[in-house]
């Protein structure tokens, strides 16, 4: 059960949220039809308020963040031609396809040494060359280079893929990568789960109903993971509150999901931005505010909401920690999915640039680890700042 908050109800215009605002108040749970009356709500203001006192409730005026790197190690993909949303994916003859080695991987992590980076989060294509050894290999190889780093890999499609592949279980598989060193899974892959629209944006990828038993398989292994939803396209607020409870109640039932993740969808160098004549468009603020806002309350057995700089803005994202985001993707160096869609956000962002971003929210700034420890606390606001560094391509922390 959620705890009971208190609101200031003043900050509610629009009436159709009040028996919403009761029910948070009393520390009722929101119905199906609660999260609908949410995203058709015009009363950002109310929405955002209310998220804002269930986070800080929790939270307070923490906001986490952990210096992480992104690698992602293969763009060939089996599924090249029917995720029609993806601008990442290439066939294996296809320009620009690539597949790393293990020494590619090695030097492309190598930076990890010079840096604060403490996790590395390594997502990539379905590569029929990139099965079990594959990352096994790589994993161990990580974990003897850089022992201190935790490693978060492998979405729930590809962890089937690579069960397919090796004509193992999905249970075998995660045992196996386990044992390699695979620490934490990402919450990539999850899109949108109704069929229809899975039918339309990414057939033939696995099915909402196996992304959580791939979930579901690793928290009874102990393998803690993340969640999230990928909006802006053709999915209803139905079909987004139907993606929520799916997560909900797979998180009443494991208590697995550390975080959740929206995720805008990027409609450049995409099939799916080309036929909705979305090219050179992005998600509306208002729809970011909105997603985080009502993720923080309609999830309310997930912990941590996180916003992903790299797709929204770092503006965007500093404002959404009004608006019940508690977590910031981290410092992350050489991001290459979103930037094939069209983020124009830059690639990396400094220690200084993430604290400039919390302190200008007035907010305290909180590194923690991948299992959300928390490492040290930026205490105090030296200068309180409502000017927010755009971030360089050039370094990470
Ligand atoms: O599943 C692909 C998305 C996801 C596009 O767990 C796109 O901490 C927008 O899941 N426009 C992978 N999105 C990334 C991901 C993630 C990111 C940050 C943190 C975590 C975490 C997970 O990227 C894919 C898909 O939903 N994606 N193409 C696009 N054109
Ligand atoms: Fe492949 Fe993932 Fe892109 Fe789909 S979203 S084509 S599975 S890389």
């Amino acid at each position: 059960m959620p705890a009971a908050v208190a609101l200031d109800r003043g900050l509610i215009s629009d009436p159709a949220l009040r028996p919403i605002a009761d029910k948070i108040e009393r520390g009722d749970r929101l119905s199906t039809d609660d999260g609908v009356a949410l995203f058709a709500s015009p009363d950002i203001v109310g929405v955002g308020a209310m998220a804002n006192a269930v986070n800080r409730a929790k939270h307070g005026d923490h906001v986490l963040f952990a210096a992480n790197q992104h690698i992602n190690p293969t763009n060939i993909c089996t599924l090249r031609k029917t995720c029609v949303f993806c601008s990442y994916a290439r066939l294996p003859k296809e320009d620009g396809a690539y597949r790393y080695t293990l020494e590619q991987v090695l030097e492309e992590a190598a930076t990890a040494n010079s840096t604060l980076t403490r996790e590395f989060h390594i997502v990539g294509g379905l590569d029929m060359k990139a099965g079990l050894a594959y990352y096994t290999e790589m994993f161990r190889a990580l974990k003897a280079n850089f022992p201190h780093v935790h490693i978060k890999a492998l979405t729930a499609v590809e962890i089937a893929h690579i069960a397919r592949i090796d004509k193992m279980s999905v249970r075998e598989t995660l045992i196996a990568l386990r044992e390699a060193g695979l620490d934490t899974m990402p919450g990539g892959g999850a899109e949108v789960f109704s069929a229809g629209v899975r039918a339309t944006i990414a057939d033939k990828k696995l099915a909402g109903e196996q992304w959580i038993a791939v979930h579901r398989e690793a928290h009874q292994l102990g393998i803690r993971s993340n969640c999230t939803m990928l909006y802006g396209h053709v999915e209803t607020y139905t079909d987004r509150i139907a993606h929520l409870s799916m997560l909900r109640d797979l998180q009443d039932e494991t208590g697995g999901f550390l975080a959740y993740i929206p995720l805008a969808y990027h409609p450049d160098n995409n099939e799916l931005g080309h036929t909705l004549h979305r090219e050179g468009t992005a998600t509306s603020g208002f729809d970011d505010l909105k997603n985080v806002a009502i993720g923080r309350l309609f999830l309310d057995n997930i912990d941590h909401v996180k916003t992903h700089w790299v797709m929204v803005t770092p503006f965007i994202s500093q404002t959404s920690l009004h608006f019940g985001v508690n977590d910031m993707e981290g410092t992350m160096v050489r991001e290459k999915i979103y930037h094939e869609a069209g983020a124009h956000t830059a690639q990396a962002m400094t220690l200084d640039a993430i604290l400039r971003l919390i302190r200008g929210a007035r907010k305290v700034p909180v590194e923690r680890d991948a299992l959300y420890r928390v490492l040290r606390t930026f205490d105090g606001d030296p200068s309180p700042d409502s000017v927010v560094p755009a971030p360089t391509a050039s370094a990470a922390a």
